[in-house]
């Protein structure tokens, strides 16, 4: 349970740092699995999506381990407490190494009606410092207005994406936000508002890791769009829901529901 000061700095900065409680040797066996398949080797991991030298996509499809953190009951209550309503994990990600990403929004990934309904969840498999090239976000941003493609004068297509890039860091420096790094312990996890500005910061020593597990979650009566394949009127989709068992009703809340 979050106390109220967590839940107001969550909706004051558009993240939020916690403690997962997710047992070391459920991290370390994911990283040890994942080890044969990162760089350049050939070794294809099967039965995802996508995987490239530094990114697997949608690993939970065929590793219970990673279902099991996009699905970990402490993170999920977490989002529960945030948001007040369900959440919906729909997209895993495992990086070996820092990403280096540009700056951007996950709304312009994935968007909601209404919007906000979305969140990104980061956890750390290992201690991250400063010279791994740690997340990288700027409080407070997530209040900026929804900003898709047309909100810049650009086509709502993911041609424009490396424009859309340039227009947020010109808005960076015009509106002077200032970053903070997502220098955290392993079993942290960080959440991110889908309207936070976020990237990854340069990984100085390259010859360190940076291992981790993004989760995407939407939430219970979001309807959930794509700006960048929205060219012609709304792409609405459904996404691959991650399946898991909600949690039991407690008896007090099961008391409670029959007066309802
Ligand atoms: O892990 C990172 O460096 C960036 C991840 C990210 O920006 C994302 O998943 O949206």
């Amino acid at each position: 349970m979050l106390s109220t000061q967590q839940i107001n700095k969550f909706n004051e900065d558009g993240y939020l740092i916690f403690d997962t409680q997710i047992p070391e040797l459920i991290l370390d066996s994911i990283s040890e699995r994942l080890q044969p398949y990162w760089g350049h080797d050939g070794k294809k991991f099967e039965g995802v999506p996508y995987a490239d030298f530094n990114r697997i996509q949608d690993g939970w499809r065929v590793d219970k381990d990673i279902k099991t953190i996009a699905t970990f009951p402490a993170i999920l209550a977490v989002l529960k407490d945030l948001y007040g309503r369900q959440p919906k994990p729909f997209q895993t990600l495992n990086f070996y190494k820092g990403t280096e990403q540009k700056i951007h929004s996950d709304s312009i990934h994935f968007n909601s009606e209404p919007f906000g309904l979305m969140c990104g969840v980061w956890v750390a498999f290992e201690d991250i410092s400063m010279e791994q090239g740690p997340l990288l976000y700027y409080p407070g941003s997530q209040k900026l207005p929804e900003m898709n493609f047309e909100q810049m004068g650009l086509e709502p297509d993911y041609k424009n994406y490396p424009q859309y890039e340039a227009y947020l860091e010109q808005l960076i420096v015009d509106q002077a936000l200032q970053p903070s790094y997502g220098v955290m312990k392993k079993g942290q996890a960080v959440i991110w508002a889908a309207n936070l500005l976020h990237g990854g910061s340069k990984q100085t020593n390259k010859a360190l890791t940076r291992q981790s597990q993004v989760t995407h979650y939407y939430f219970k009566g979001a309807n959930p769009w794509r700006p960048g394949h929205s060219q012609d009127k709304r792409a609405y989709f459904t996404p691959e829901w991650i399946p898991y068992d909600l949690p039991k009703p407690s008896l007090s809340e099961r008391i409670r529901s029959w007066f309802k």
